[in-house]
């Protein structure tokens, strides 16, 4: 995944999105795109954009669609990665234990061991979204002391730590292949 350049190396950083479906990964993938209004619809297979963050470091990230028929395709995105990004839901309690398995799962393949990531509990701005420090003890990362992450909340609706995430997506690439686990909150 991804173009090389004539050093041999990735060009750009790829970074891959996941999450339940209807978690916001389109809507964030746009918003970080900068634009304004967006009306999504569920993704099939995967939409993809370049970015950059504030330090000039150059993305590319994919969003996959995350409808259950779809996540047993979630294994053909992840080799290359260089950051994986997971989107849950704050306000689908009842699909956290879910989502956290299939978060599991993808950190279980091969091709993401020591990969860092970051996971993003969007929809903070609902009345009714988790509290960050509560979605922190269900997803209980500790379990992955190989892994480099932090933990963020967002709104991709009203825009709310999304330039944040650029710069932890940006943190994150510069921390590879290090195992530091880091906690930002909301
Ligand atoms: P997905 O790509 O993960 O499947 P989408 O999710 O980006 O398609 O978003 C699913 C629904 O959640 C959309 O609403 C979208 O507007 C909404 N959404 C995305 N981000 C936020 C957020 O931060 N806060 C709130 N309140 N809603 C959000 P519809 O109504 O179109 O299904």
């Amino acid at each position: 995944m991804g173009s090389v350049n004539s050093r041999g190396h990735k060009a750009e950083a790829q970074v891959v999105m996941m999450g339940l479906d209807s978690a916001g990964k389109t809507t964030i993938l746009y918003k970080l795109k900068g634009h304004q209004l967006v009306e999504t619809l569920p993704t099939i297979g995967f939409n993809v954009e370049p970015l950059e963050t504030p330090g000039h470091m150059s993305l590319i990230l994919w969003d996959v669609g995350g409808q259950t028929q779809l996540r047993a395709t979630w294994k053909d995105y992840l080799e290359g990665t260089d950051i994986l990004v997971y989107v849950l839901d704050s306000t689908d309690e009842s699909r956290l234990p879910e989502a956290v398995a299939e978060l599991t799962e993808v950190l279980e393949d091969p091709n993401v061991a020591r990969v860092p990531f970051l996971v993003l509990a969007n929809k903070q701005e609902s009345p009714g979204a988790l509290p960050l420090l509560e979605i922190r003890s269900r997803l209980g990362l500790e379990r992955f002391p190989d892994h480099c992450w932090e933990l963020r909340g967002c709104s991709a609706l009203t825009g709310q730590g999304l330039p944040e995430v650029l710069q932890s997506l940006q943190s994150l690439l510069k921390s590879r292949p290090s195992s530091r686990a880091t906690f930002v909150a909301w």
